[in-house]
């Protein structure tokens, strides 16, 4: 049996709860002093540039969207402990998608009630009645979100007139109750075309996206469904769907519908897939055969993604983020305090390739702002690895097996980050990344699929204490992995079979969110 990482740390609930619905007493621990504050976000495995909660468990990223010049991001949240339970949305907002600033618990479980994933829009013309109008702007933001009850899980909105300071439960709740015991994520987006809103939200044990519509966001009716198709080896979970220019050609808009999938995911456990196709404002007709399957990431940790709702159109970006985790082991990770991290956001565009078109996805620009000034290091021989850092490698086509970055420290952790020729693949090994039993499932070696682009395979490789972030050739293939050393991690070497001049790799040392402050783009 896996052996338990840490023990649960700052729990004070004085009954427990109730997944079964009996009356909850809990109370909450309580916040942490300036001192506990920076230790926390000085523990050794705790990124310093990744969004981590202040305070006990996340999981999955919710409503995200922007509004009045700041972006906000809920997150699935336990107030009460380190462990799933309690479910409510945690809240920060950013200006730069770098700097959170933590906003108290937006949405609380309630009367047994626990809050699931969903969504955020502006309510721009106060279709809903929800609003109160300030001077010209009538617009206010409504939260979507599931109910969950041990047997029911319902869709239910709540909304905010102080940019989401503080909510407010529609009374009129559940907005759409099916009876189903498995029914959840609703994700809305406005519809132009056919003036109204349309949610997503998936019937997880039947592998089906189901779309509704509604003029009001109150009174919704059934639209069409879409599956089972692609991967069905777990439940769907945390859907999305939202048009992409091929190629930034604004001609060719094809829509992305993304689809979560627990487990059966390529590493194991978690992971999302998404479709390519066309959306009419009621339908889904997938681009590609029903038993094709497009993965989202290689690794083992990337889950439960959401984009942004609203981003201005002369922004016009398509940005989400996702949980670096895997339900595998997510309530015993090896951290103390706080539990779960969130992805860098990432521009999602799609890009068409010999095998068809493909989503890639990139960290937002705004991530360069945190590089320490000055030239970048050349990596040639072992180089001191700071805590943080972004790197560009290179490698030319040749007579050559492996090339990889070894991350280390003294104790003889490591991992390492790199490309095979035969197959072409780009990886990431942790099978040696912690010397201490871990979780069974913790150890592994993920690998993608890559291709030669004018002789040359590239690879951008986001280092931040734990958590590492690979973006091949533009982000064709994606991995996303937690590293979990007893040390941190102090260096950085190749490790190849490669000739000289035939690898190539550059370093620049990120800042810290908490020390940095913010800086334009
Ligand atoms: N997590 C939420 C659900 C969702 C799942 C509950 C995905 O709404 O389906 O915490 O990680």
């Amino acid at each position: 049996m896996a052996k338990r990482w840490v023990i649960v740390a700052g729990v004070l609930v004085m009954s427990v709860a109730a997944l079964r619905g009996q009356q909850t007493v809990v109370r909450r621990a309580p916040p942490l002093s300036a001192k506990e504050t920076a230790a926390a976000r000085d523990e050794p495995l705790r990124p310093q540039y990744h969004f981590t909660p202040p305070r006990n468990f996340m999981n999955d990223p919710n409503g995200l969207v922007f509004y009045g010049g700041e972006y906000h991001l809920f997150y699935q949240h336990n107030p009460f402990g380190a462990t799933w339970g309690h479910m409510s949305w945690g809240h920060a907002v950013s200006r730069d998608l770098l700097h959170w600033e933590d906003l108290p618990v937006a949405l609380r479980e309630e009367d047994g009630i626990m809050i699931f994933s969903g969504s955020v829009v502006v309510d721009r013309k106060n279709t809903s009645g929800f609003c109160r109008p300030r001077g010209a702007d009538p617009s206010c933001l409504v939260a979507i979100y599931t109910g969950f009850r041990p047997d029911r899980q319902t869709q239910n909105v709540a909304f905010s007139n102080n940019r989401g300071r503080t909510w407010t439960k529609y009374a009129g709740n559940p907005v759409i109750d099916l009876g189903l015991k498995d029914f959840r994520d609703p994700k809305v987006f406005w519809h132009e075309d056919r003036n109204r809103w349309v949610m997503v939200t998936v019937l997880p044990d039947q592998h089906k996206v189901r779309f509704f519509g509604s003029s009001d966001l109150k009174k919704w009716e059934a639209l069409s469904d879409f599956g089972p198709a692609g991967a069905t080896g777990g439940v769907w979970e945390c859907p999305d769907l939202y048009p992409l220019p091929v190629d930034g050609d604004g001609a060719d808009n094809r829509w992305l519908l993304d689809v979560d999938l627990n487990p059966g995911a390529p590493a194991g456990g978690s992971g999302g897939q998404y479709f390519i196709g066309r959306f009419d404002g009621t339908r889904f007709v997938n681009d590609n055969p029903p038993d094709r399957t497009l993965w989202v990431d290689r690794g083992k940790d990337f889950y439960a993604t959401i984009s942004f709702s609203d981003i201005p159109s002369a922004d016009g970006r398509r940005i989400w983020m996702g949980w670096i985790s895997n339900w595998l082991y997510a309530n015993e990770e090896p951290t103390e305090t706080w539990r779960g991290a969130q992805s860098i956001p990432r521009v999602l565009r799609f890009r068409r390739i010999p095998d068809g078109v493909r989503l890639v996805q990139s960290p937002v620009a705004e991530l360069d702002t945190l590089r320490v000034p000055g030239p970048p290091t050349s990596i040639e021989h072992a180089t001191p690895l700071p805590s943080g850092a972004d790197i560009e490698m290179e490698v030319s086509r040749g007579d050559w097996k492996q090339a990889g970055l070894r991350l280390s420290n003294d104790l003889g952790e490591e991992v390492v980050v790199g490309v095979t020729s035969d197959p072409l693949e780009v990886f990431v090994d942790r099978r040696k990344a912690r010397s201490v039993p871990a979780h069974a499932e913790y150890p592994g070696r993920h690998a993608g699929a890559v291709r030669w682009i004018d002789g040359r395979v590239r690879a951008r490789v986001l280092f931040d204490r734990s958590v590492l972030e690979i973006f091949a050739n533009d982000g064709e293939t994606v991995i996303t992995e937690r590293v979990y050393p007893t040390a941190p991690l102090t260096r950085i070497q190749w490790v190849s079979d490669i000739g000289g001049g035939q690898a190539t790799a550059r370093m620049w040392a990120l800042g810290s969110v908490w020390n940095a402050p913010a800086r334009q783009p």
